[in-house]
């Protein structure tokens, strides 16, 4: 037959590009050989499979453009190895789990699974290196790393909707993470209600996305956390296990237990232990289906834990060989590192599975995480037994980290950063990819926060925001073109129709992008109006602009549509481009202040007060001002309070206050701490706290605060012994 509609095409300088579809494919493959020889896509093909070709991976077939036909020049051959038909390839397919060969020549493709998910991401590599219309002539022999690989919906704030959740888990088979754990902190059935079961509507759904995730190859885990009030007795252990069968009824197979954010009697290490070990009898072995249990402990980061700390040792030493332990890594919020790897995995006595806590946002809620993911060590893949990240309560903007992650956990020695995030812009949004890139350019940084898990920003303007902060004229001009491409790029996505449900996501920011942009512009217009001799605009009517689209994105900030309980506002470009362009308007306005003998205010900014605690977790903290209240952002984890530590808010200027109050979400713990202020003269005043009442965990300074100035406000815990509570408010009326 003719095979007239391939058109073989050497690589030559109209492709200088190695591997040009094979470069598309995500993750990176590990081996290629590639004849360097294109094909037009064909537009039909006849696919023939093995009788062990499950039917998923038929799926993933008839999904992928050409048609299937009876009888057509180009064929696909898929097989599982071990399968007769197969058995030629059988050498070159690895002997890795979820491993694939891959063969392309202008007749047809061979895809060999090592398994049958091996082979169904064997048909994911075919189908991406098809995204342009072209296939390349190559072999492709692959295999992941790591043999858990994905995500867990595992932060505080809205939980993703059920559309959400079912285009994450396509986009997961997509890019080869088999794992979705499902454990939104704000879902009452994981949590706050875990011994009640589902209603019907939401049980339907769960099973709707259990069936959509075994259509991708992924492992849907259902996790429970019932630490915040389990009793340590029969009747709670029964509780467990009747929600978990009720689970398992509706056809899931992998579950975890969590027991993070939590302290008192669920904390207990070997509780915890025995209660895993006990649901691994009689609900994991007895139905004999079932993944092993994946726990999250209380210790679940270094900082929290010890050298020899009694609780892991129960875990290690405690629960059953095969029950897998999740672990973030030297903090809550971490990179992953080597030497970690190895003090958790000998303490566990057993490899951790990463819960990589980013991009998650859940304690930066005013930022969205668009960056590079980078920092993880790239020689760790046989030190865990699973890694999963965290990611941000938008799942479309968190797609763009996703993809990074999955490229890592499969192919670490190959991994790059920067290249990897390339390409996960263009996959997020392909129409509009650069003007995404320039916007997550300035959506990286997580801002000053209790973790101190920071990211690099805006690393390409880095040397002009130095030098226009300085006053440089080219440094100057080149950061006006760049305020100008950032909001050109706003407004290209604010009006983009391919994926709005990124959009509407990102729409806060790229609202804000658009004022901050404008901001820019204007300080940069200033720099030219003192300069020039025929300025187009005069310095004080941008003076005046500059510091009225302050208030724009103050307002921005404490719009009521966008005020969540926790980090209010609207962030972005706060670690070079805001900084710099603040630091050019200071100078600015100082010397026409000079020049003119006017007195314009020379700050665009203002941070009143400020936080000084021997509690490290609290130090860290941000401190804002809205209207008349100063808040402390509110920490999701457990606060350790030493006994005799402190947190000191100090005001630059003495002020006059109103009143206090806060929560640790406990009642009766007014009692351990005590209030000092400091007044005017220096002198220190004791201050009574109290409850409401005394179910309300609340605590308030009644009516002694009021209408007091003072220079600084102190609460000591007096208990005489380590306090661990919550952090859920912290509010100054003035
Ligand atoms: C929580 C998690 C939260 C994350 C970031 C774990 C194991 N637990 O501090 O639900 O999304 O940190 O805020 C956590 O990380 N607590």
């Amino acid at each position: 037959m003719k095979k007239h509609f391939l058109i073989a095409v050497l690589i030559g300088s109209a492709f200088p590009a190695l591997h040009a579809q094979v470069s598309l494919v995500n993750p990176v493959p590990h081996q290629v050989t590639s004849q360097q020889q294109l094909l037009d896509q064909p537009s039909e093909w006849q696919v023939t499979a093995t009788a062990s070709v499950p039917g998923y991976v038929l799926s993933a077939v008839a999904e992928c453009s050409p048609q299937q036909v009876e009888k057509a020049a180009f064929v696909l051959r898929m097989g599982i190895k071990g399968d007769k038909a197969m058995k030629r390839y059988g050498k070159q397919v690895p002997e890795h789990a979820e491993g694939y060969f891959l063969q392309v020549t202008p007749e047809g493709a061979v895809v060999v699974g090592a398994d049958a998910r091996g082979l169904y991401y064997g048909v994911q590599t075919l189908q991406q290196m098809m995204s342009e219309g072209r296939l390349e002539v190559c072999r492709i022999s692959d295999w992941p790393d790591v043999a858990f690989r994905g995500s867990i919906e595992g932060f505080y704030g809205r939980p993703w909707s059920h559309e959400h959740r079912l285009r994450q888990l396509d986009f997961y088979g997509r890019h080869k993470m088999n794992v979705y754990i499902y454990g939104p902190k704000d879902d009452p059935y994981h949590r706050a209600h875990w011994r009640e079961a589902y209603p019907d509507e939401e049980a339907a759904r769960i099973k709707e996305l259990n069936e959509r995730a075994k259509l991708r190859g992924v492992h849907f885990y259902w996790a429970i956390h019932p630490g915040l009030d389990i009793k340590w007795n029969d009747e709670d252990r029964q509780h467990l296990v009747a929600k978990l069968e009720k689970m398992y009824d509706l056809g899931i197979r992998s579950f975890a237990v969590f027991f993070d954010d939590i302290w008192g009697e669920g904390a207990k290490g070997e509780k915890q232990a025995a209660l895993l070990n006990y649901v691994d009898d009689v609900f994991v072995k007895r139905h004999g289906d079932v993944a092993p249990l994946l726990l999250c402990p209380t210790e679940y980061n270094r900082a929290w834990s010890s050298d020899d700390s009694p609780y892991l040792r129960a875990l290690g030493e405690g629960l059953h060989p095969g029950i897998e332990v999740m672990w973030t890594g030297n903090t809550v919020v971490h990179n992953i590192y080597k030497e970690g790897m190895e003090w958790i995995n000998t303490r566990l006595k057993r490899p951790a599975y990463i819960w990589w806590n980013y991009p998650v946002s859940d304690f930066v809620r005013d930022r969205l995480l668009l960056g590079p993911t980078y920092g993880n060590d790239l020689d760790i893949a046989s030190l865990l037994s699973g890694f999963v990240s965290n990611p941000m309560q938008y799942a479309e903007a968190s797609k763009i980290s996703l993809y990074s992650v999955a490229d890592y956990t499969w192919n670490m020695q190959a991994y790059d950063a920067d290249a990897s995030w390339e390409r996960a812009l263009r996959e997020v949004l392909p129409s509009a990819a650069s003007a995404l890139r320039t916007f997550a350019t300035y959506n990286e940084d997580l801002g000053p926060n209790g973790h101190g898990f920071r990211r690099d920003e805006s690393r390409e303007i880095a040397d002009i925001c130095t030098r226009a902060a300085e006053g440089d004229a080219d440094a100057v001009r080149a950061l006006d073109a760049q305020s100008s491409l950032l909001a050109a790029a706003a407004d290209r996505l604010l009006q983009d129709k391919e994926n709005p449900l990124l959009i509407d996501e990102m729409r806060p920011w790229l609202i804000q992008a658009k004022v901050v942009a404008d901001y820019g512009r204007t300080v940069c217009a200033m720099h030219t109006a003192a300069k020039d001799k025929w300025p187009a605009a005069n310095f004080e009517d941008l003076y005046q602009q500059a510091r009225y689209l302050k208030r724009r994105m103050y307002e921005n900030e404490n719009d009521a549509s966008q005020l969540h309980a926790y980090q209010t506002g609207t962030k972005l470009a706060t670690l070079r481009y805001l900084p710099a362009v603040d630091r050019l308007f200071t100078r600015l306005v100082e010397d026409y202040n000079l020049q003119h003998d006017t007195h314009f205010d020379v700050v665009s900014d203002y941070a009143p007060y400020h936080i000084e605690s021997t509690v490290t977790q609290l130090a860290m903290l941000p401190i804002s001002v809205n209207g008349g209240e100063v808040k402390v952002t509110p920490s999701n984890e457990v606060i350790k309070w030493a006994p005799d530590s402190y947190f000191t808010i100090r005001c630059e200027r003495p002020t006059r206050i109103a009143g206090m109050d806060f929560n640790f979400g406990a009642t009766e713990s007014a009692k351990d701490f005590k209030l000092d202020i400091c007044l005017e003269d220096g002198e220190w005043v004791d201050i009574p706290l109290l409850h409401y009442s005394p179910t309300d965990p609340v605590i308030h300074t009644g009516d002694e605060l009021g209408g007091k100035t003072v220079t600084a406000i102190r609460l000591t815990n007096v208990s005489g012994k380590e306090l661990q509570y919550f952090f859920r408010h912290f509010k100054i009326s003035r």
